[in-house]
């Protein structure tokens, strides 16, 4: 598909572009794309400056979303099917520490009226993990595919092609010392429960690196609306409806405390949040349990 070439080639890139960063100078490099050579950019912006000049030159897209813009950007092929949200590089403030950070994407199709509802509009989703490898994992056509990136060949090679979530995990992931400001109670059972059931905990700190453990081993993953942030911090276009696409697909659970991610209407803004819970279907039914509790 020739939207997956143009995604790859820039995870290469982008790939590349980190493992030549120095981290100590905190996400700030020399762009050498760059004409004068000289222009200091961040690397959020580097990469955002990667994908959309890949993606800009695909056929098949209409329009692009980014976290590094203001605006959606009109491409020139004008009746192309396809928009383009994506987050060039997730969890960047990790950057200057060596955690893992990530791209995520999803691609929408317009309907016949040139809208787009919401995230069942979505026909292809995934996310590029720059960590110890380059790893993509894939949402479409019903099922998730996983590679991984061999520098030897230049290619992505298939690790699995068809990645199923387990029913239950072990593992929660929130970031609990948001938990006195939370603004809705049942995290703050639900916590409870976990501990009292011996779960254990993880917080990396990067949406794409907490989601991926919990899709591969299972588990609870959470970013809940907070007093300074009433809708929490994760993006509905580039961030939630992705993830919720991919766990949807791999038998998994998306909810926004109401309703699956994938039913909320395609947001009037580009950077809308919304608080966000991923997980497997055992610890979504206890979720779903101690609303009743409320
Ligand atoms: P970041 O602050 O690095 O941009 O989407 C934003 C995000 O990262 C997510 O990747 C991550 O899950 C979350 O924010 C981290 O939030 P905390 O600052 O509360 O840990």
């Amino acid at each position: 598909m020739e939207i997956l070439a143009c995604l790859e080639k820039s995870f290469v890139q982008i790939s590349d572009l980190i493992r030549k960063t120095n981290s100590v100078n905190l996400g700030n490099l020399v762009d050498t794309h760059n004409a004068s050579g000289d222009d200091v950019k961040t690397i959020d912006v580097m990469s955002n400056d990667i994908m959309k000049d890949n993606l800009s030159k695909c056929a098949l897209i209409r329009t692009i979303g980014s976290e590094e813009e203001d605006e959606f950007y009109s491409t020139k092929f004008t009746d192309a099917p396809y928009l383009i949200c994506y987050d060039p590089l997730d969890g960047s403030s990790n950057i200057d520490v060596n955690i893992t950070t990530g791209t995520i994407f999803s691609v929408y199709e317009y309907d016949a009226n040139n809208k787009i509802a919401d995230g069942h509009s979505i026909v292809m989703s995934g996310y590029c993990l720059y960590g110890g490898a380059t790893q993509y994992v894939l949402a479409y056509n019903n099922k998730i595919s996983f590679y991984q990136y061999s520098a030897e060949d230049g290619l992505f090679q298939l690790l699995n092609d068809n990645l199923k979530m387990k029913e239950k995990g072990a593992i929660y992931s929130l970031n609990e010392s948001n938990k006195k400001a939370w603004t809705d109670a049942r995290f703050n059972q639900l916590i409870e429960t976990f501990i009292e059931q011996k779960y254990t905990t993880r917080w990396v700190g990067s949406l794409v690196a907490d989601a991926h453990r919990t899709l591969i081993k299972g588990g609870f993953f959470a970013y809940p609306g907070n007093r300074k942030d009433t809708e929490g911090k994760i993006r509905l276009l580039y961030e939630a409806y992705p993830f919720a696409h991919i766990f949807h697909h791999a038998g998994g659970v998306s909810s926004n405390g109401v309703c699956s991610i994938l039913d909320v209407p395609f947001p009037a803004k580009i950077h809308q949040k919304t608080p966000i819970v991923l997980c497997s279907k055992y610890e979504h039914d206890l979720f779903v349990n101690m609303s009743m509790q409320v």
